[in-house]
């Protein structure tokens, strides 16, 4: 069989480009490498075939720097990038200079990443399309008098959202009528300052839900399935610290109808490749949010429970190739946890660069450890402090538990502080084990350690 790609760069660091490396390994492609200066020593730049120094350490100027990138590719002779997550994963310039270069861009189409990069937008076409919204506003609120007349509608509080917002930021509250002027007025300045775009729209602010997002793979001739759910519900700061799949709150018939309504959207729309739903759940209801045309962290989770490839099925995909399987030859096996643990302190969360002295990985059955970690070497400071992801699988939910608090008490991370102790802690608790939390279950826990 003919190699998919000949040569794929990958545009990113740390596991994330080990990852992908493995895809590649296992699809017969050759892999370049790019790094800052920071990264010389970095396993990802080891493990690769030939790699690429793209700049000085600050990301602007190494991993976000598109000419670089592309130049690198160039003198290479890669005929495909993979962005990764983060850095110019949801970039559409950049995808769409990719194939400008005549170069294969392993991710949707720039149309689509435009479109999802633009709440409004994302959440017209899908309302179109039948998928549920939160209540709120028909995107965006130019007045505070249309705040005022569509927040009487709903119902307060209400949260302000920025349309080029996302992940939490660009988000204000308002609990009452007396609250939302203050809150529309800083929520456009501060997406203004932020974004360069100070468009905002107006949802019902849910007080309790869960963070459930959909992964979706879609093929150029129409055909759309889902992998099923992650419940991302336990973060901090809108930064997730783990996730399960399923979701202790989704029952199967609840997951094949999200499925049913999200792949036909998503075949109406024309996309292609992996992307992720993001919703909020509470009540029995899911509200579409926001739409993620990227390989996330925790896809993991997801592989683990249906075993299949994600990164082998974005390069396939890209390649132009047919699924191959329909949303029924799809089994969803077990459970499976995933945890981050970051290099940072876990009482204050303060990022904790410094030098591994000594890295132990747990193993064993059904345990996954995505990490491009080795003893002697230096986290630098420049990037984000995920350094590890645990990943366990079992038959049941309650054994994946077990797993992990095994797993956990296995792993040695020595020469720094990280937030493997948090997890620890968590793994014990009684509302963790009952699967029972909200977003707002990990803010309390932690308060209160
Ligand atoms: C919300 C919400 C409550 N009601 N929208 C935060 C991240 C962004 N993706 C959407 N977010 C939220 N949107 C309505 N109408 C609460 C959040 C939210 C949240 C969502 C998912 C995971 C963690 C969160 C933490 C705080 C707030």
């Amino acid at each position: 069989m003919a190699a998919l790609f000949q040569k794929v760069l990958v545009a990113n660091r740390g596991e994330i480009a080990l990852r992908v490396q493995r895809a590649c390994r296992e699809l017969g492609i050759h892999t370049v490498a790019v790094h800052s200066t920071a990264d010389a020593q970095a396993m990802h730049v080891r493990l690769a075939d030939e790699s690429v120094c793209i700049g000085p350490p600050a990301a602007r100027d190494s991993y976000l720097n598109m000419a670089a990138i592309l130049s690198a590719a160039t003198i290479t002779g890669a005929d495909a990038i993979h962005p990764g997550y983060g850095f110019l994963s949801e970039n559409a310039q950049f995808a769409e200079m990719v194939e400008a270069h005549g170069l294969t861009f392993i991710g949707p189409a720039p149309e689509h990443i435009r479109m999802m990069g633009d709440k409004i937008a994302a959440k017209r076409a899908m309302a179109s399309l039948g998928v549920p919204l939160v209540p709120g506003s028909d995107g965006e609120v130019a007045s505070l008098e249309e705040a005022r007349t569509v927040a009487a509608r709903v119902g307060f509080p209400v949260l302000i959202k920025a349309t080029a917002g996302g992940g939490g930021r660009g988000m204000k509250v308002a609990r009452d009528a007396d609250g939302l002027e203050d809150a529309y007025r800083v929520a456009r300045a501060e997406a203004r300052a932020a974004f360069g775009n100070d468009a905002v729209y107006l949802e019902k602010y849910l007080d309790r839900p869960r963070h459930i997002e959909l992964q979706v793979l879609a093929d150029a001739f129409g055909h759309v399935v889902h992998l099923g759910e992650r419940d991302c519900s336990l973060q901090r700061r809108h930064q997730k610290l783990l996730e399960e799949a399923g979701s202790p709150a989704i029952s199967a018939q609840q997951r094949n109808a999200l499925g049913a309504t999200v792949t036909a959207a998503l075949a109406e729309l024309g996309y292609r490749n992996a992307g992720t739903l993001e919703f909020l759940y509470q009540d029995g209801q899911f509200a579409f949010i926001e739409m993620n045309t990227r390989l996330q962290v925790e896809h993991p989770v997801t592989e683990m429970l249906c075993g299949i490839d994600l990164v082998r099925e974005q390069f396939r995909l890209a390649a132009g190739e047919p699924l191959g399987y329909r949303q029924e030859d799809i089994r969803f096996h077990g459970h499976a946890i995933e945890c981050r643990i970051n290099a940072e302190d876990p009482e204050t969360f303060m990022p904790t660069p410094g030098e591994v002295s000594a890295y132990h990985a747990p193993g064993g059955l059904g345990v996954r450890v995505d990490s491009a970690l080795y003893a002697g070497y230096k986290v630098p400071p420049f990037y984000d402090s995920l350094v590890a992801k645990l990943i366990v699988h079992a038959p049941t939910r309650a054994q994946a538990v077990a797993r992990l608090r095994r797993s956990l008490a296995e792993f040695a991370v020595v020469g720094i502080k990280t937030t493997l102790p948090l997890h620890q802690r968590i793994v014990e608790d009684p509302s963790f084990q009952a699967g029972d939390y909200s977003i707002h279950w990990l803010e309390r826990f932690v308060a209160g350690q």
